[in-house]
């Protein structure tokens, strides 16, 4: 249920009895990550105008060199998140294991835990292009009071309970789903108010725009550089647009509001994709999927693989439900 420039906080409060598991905690965990995506725009609005950018000197466990805003974005989350004592625990890409929060609290009736890519999309910020946040939220499956095991993180992603992105672009937005719709809020900094603007968002069925790094075309399996050869056919419709910002929020707002498709393949530099399953993929595909769209690694559904590891990685085709359905159809056919 939505009114016209309702705030993100009523929003939050009037649709709050649809959440059929929690007695407001969800809300306050929504509330947390509202609160930490604006004290993170704020800074990344501001990274060019103070010694903020240029590498941490320090490497994250995916190898790659930790931009300033990156450690101070995974710190403002970890710092929000752990303060409000609302979650039993937290996974991000920045850090190599996932943090137990209160653990030794027998008391801990803290029933959510977060995974999270703090500012997906960071190599760009010194070139003063968009970043992102995504965040993935899920009920632990251990018994509450102990502490958080690696399984209540390794759940396949149709068990989410919530997920969502900033977007920290020519505007500031949150979008997020619990399961019933994706919406949309935008930032007023004046006043530090995120505002409804993209009510009830849905993946248009068709679209005209591919986002794929083709510097990679040469190492893709064969069906994805057939279906890329597809979108630039002269026939129909096509040749479709080509668009990649390297941002994955970017390219996925943009192709949700248009009309696209996004691919991250497998190649012989990442031979399982590049994209992490569970805190940028899974959430993505949820949003996907909730926006009448579709994501899948070219054969599996998304949110149907069970994780193994918290930074796997996973091949990721995603957007327009008849464009990822073509995609996949020239998959199957290289089978
Ligand atoms: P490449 C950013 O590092 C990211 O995880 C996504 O946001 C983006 O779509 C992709 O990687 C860009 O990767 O290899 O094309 O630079």
């Amino acid at each position: 249920m939505s009114k016209p420039n309702q705030t993100l906080g009523e929003f939050i409060i009037e649709n709050q009895t649809a959440f059929k598991y929690t007695s407001g905690e969800l809300s306050r965990l929504l509330n947390s990550i509202r609160l930490a995506a604006k004290v993170v725009n704020h800074e990344v609005n501001k990274a060019g105008l103070v010694d903020i950018i240029g590498n941490a000197g320090d490497t994250n466990i995916q190898g790659e060199d930790q931009q300033k805003l990156d450690v101070y974005a995974n710190d403002k989350f970890i710092q929000t998140l752990t303060k409000r004592n609302i979650v039993c625990g937290i996974a991000s890409e920045e850090e190599d294991d996932f943090i137990a929060i209160n653990s030794q609290d027998e008391n801990n009736q803290n029933k959510y835990v977060v995974l999270i890519d703090p500012l997906d999309g960071s190599s760009n910020i010194d070139v003063n292009v968009s970043v992102g946040t995504i965040f993935s939220i899920y009920r632990r499956v251990t018994p509450l009071g102990t502490p958080v095991t690696l399984e209540d993180f390794l759940q396949k992603g149709s068990a989410q309970v919530a997920a969502g992105y900033v977007v920290y672009g020519t505007s500031t937005m949150l979008v997020y789903t619990t399961g019933y719709g994706v919406n949309g809020f935008t930032l007023n900094p004046a006043i530090g108010s995120y505002y409804l603007s993209h009510p009830n968002m849905q993946f248009p069925e068709d679209g005209n725009i591919y986002s794929v790094n083709e510097g990679n075309y040469s190492d893709f399996p064969v069906g994805i550089k057939k279906y890329i050869k597809y979108c630039q056919q002269d026939e129909d419709e096509r040749p479709y647009t080509s668009r990649y910002i390297g941002s994955l929020v970017s390219d996925f707002h943009r192709n949700m509001i248009k009309g696209g498709i996004y691919m991250y393949p497998k190649s012989t530099k990442n031979p399982k994709g590049k994209l992490r399953l569970l805190y940028e993929c899974n959430p993505m595909a949820f949003i996907a999927e909730q926006a009448n769209g579709k994501a899948s690694d070219g054969f599996t559904r998304i949110m149907d693989i069970q994780p193994t590891e918290l930074h796997e990685r996973v091949p990721f085709i995603c957007g327009s439900k008849n464009m990822v359905e073509k995609a996949e159809e020239f998959m199957r056919n290289e089978q």
